[in-house]
């Protein structure tokens, strides 16, 4: 017999209704009697896509009964929508776990799911939906889930070998998403970097719109990597405060150092901040030389400028004090992750998987090798 598994559906937290997905237990539920239906059938006896309130719990005076409404969605799947507080969730998870249904996560059973809109690519986008933390990003997949991206994915499968140079072009433009795609479930990474004093968690602070990051007149006051989550016009961003760079004798502020390096490694965008009322230090300098394609920022506008021809006349003048020049900070972030959105109808590659995929798509068109293209563009479908 396979083992029964049960996942919460709804997001942690509070809600007016959460729901549980159970898969093989329907038969187990009535021999523990852990539901009663107000109808009186037992649930395997419940017709299917119907919804059926009843109580959850033994009858036996020594439990409390929770109202729920169960409602089969398959032979081996039963849904139960009960309170959404997390006390009604975690006692049908306990009582569940008692007679041996154990706990999962929803992906792993929305995967083993028979339906077609469930093959890999459903499972991907699924998954991705339920990730995202922004509008335009839920808005882009929600285009994808439509059928938009899988038509796309069909044209590429389905053509005939003597147009392959017509699809290329496709192929590319599909190809060209690949970075929006693969942050519509997970935020940009930004991190704000520069030599110490020069303003980097307030700036921080004042793109969060909160006071996250202690700011002290100090240098050397961030030690640990600061993050806050934020959304810019819709999108999802990660923000990094880091450590001032310099080379320095203080163990702990060179740790910090160590961890700011490797933040900013990983950086989808470095924003690399100067002061501009003081002349840079060779150590700043070095550091403008080792980010030449990051986003200058020259803070302290409000203050008068020093005389420095090594502040690049790009970089935006900012004052994180009187928040002068920070939504132009926001607007330049944003064209440098997203210098194009696409227009509602755009298909978008959205996971790693698919992206791996349509390149060796690509590659074979290359080789002019037809075995391999198909192979390729038919795993984009699986
Ligand atoms: N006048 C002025 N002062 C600022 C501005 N931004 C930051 N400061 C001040 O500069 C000092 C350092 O600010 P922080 O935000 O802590 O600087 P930091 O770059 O994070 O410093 P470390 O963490 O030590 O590397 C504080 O006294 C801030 O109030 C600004 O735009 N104008
Ligand atoms: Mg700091």
């Amino acid at each position: 017999m396979t083992a029964g598994r049960a996942a919460l559906l709804t997001p942690a937290g509070r809600g007016a209704i959460a729901s549980l997905l159970v898969e093989h237990a329907v038969n187990l539920i009535d021999q523990q009697q852990l539901f009663t239906a107000v109808n009186n059938q037992p649930l395997a006896q419940q017709p299917l896509n119907r919804i059926c309130p009843g109580l959850w719990g033994r009858k036996d005076g020594r439990h409390s009964t929770e109202q729920i409404v169960a409602c089969r969605t398959s032979e081996t799947r039963v849904e139960l929508h009960c309170h959404g507080g997390p006390a009604a969730t975690r006692r049908i998870l306990e009582d569940l776990a008692e007679v041996g249904i154990d706990r999962c996560e929803w992906t792993e059973l929305v995967g083993l799911a028979e339906e077609p809109s469930h093959s890999q690519l459903g499972v991907e986008l699924d998954q991705a939906l339920a990730a995202t933390t922004t509008w335009q990003a839920a808005a882009v997949l929600l285009d994808q889930r439509s059928g938009l991206l899988v038509g796309a994915l069909q044209r590429l499968a389905t053509v005939d070998w003597e147009a392959r140079h017509q699809v290329a072009g496709e192929l590319a433009g599909l190809l060209e998403w690949t970075d929006l795609g693969l942050h519509l479930a997970r935020p940009w990474s930004v991190v704000l970097a520069g030599p110490p004093n020069v303003g980097k968690s307030s700036l921080l602070n004042a793109l969060l719109g909160y006071g996250r990051a202690i700011v002290w007149d100090q240098p050397g006051t961030t030690r640990d990597v600061v993050t806050g989550s934020t959304a810019l016009d819709g999108w999802a961003i990660q923000l990094s405060d880091t450590a001032g760079l310099r080379t320095t004798r203080d163990q702990l502020e060179a740790a910090g150092v160590d961890h700011a390096r490797q933040r900013l490694a990983t950086a989808d965008l470095v924003v690399l901040v100067v002061d501009r009322s003081n002349r840079l230090d060779d150590q700043a300098r070095a550091l403008l030389a080792e980010h030449p394609s990051a986003l200058v920022v020259a803070n302290k506008s409000d203050l008068d400028d020093a005389v420095d021809q090594f502040i690049p006349e790009t970089a935006l003048p900012v004052s994180a004090l009187t928040g002068e020049g920070v939504a132009e900070l926001a607007d330049a972030i944003l064209e440098r992750l997203l210098p194009r959105r696409p227009e509602p109808g755009t298909a978008v590659p959205i996971s790693a998987r698919l992206v791996k995929h349509l390149q060796q798509a690509e590659e074979a068109i290359h080789e002019d090798d037809e075995p391999a293209y198909r192979a390729a563009t038919d795993a984009c479908l699986r």
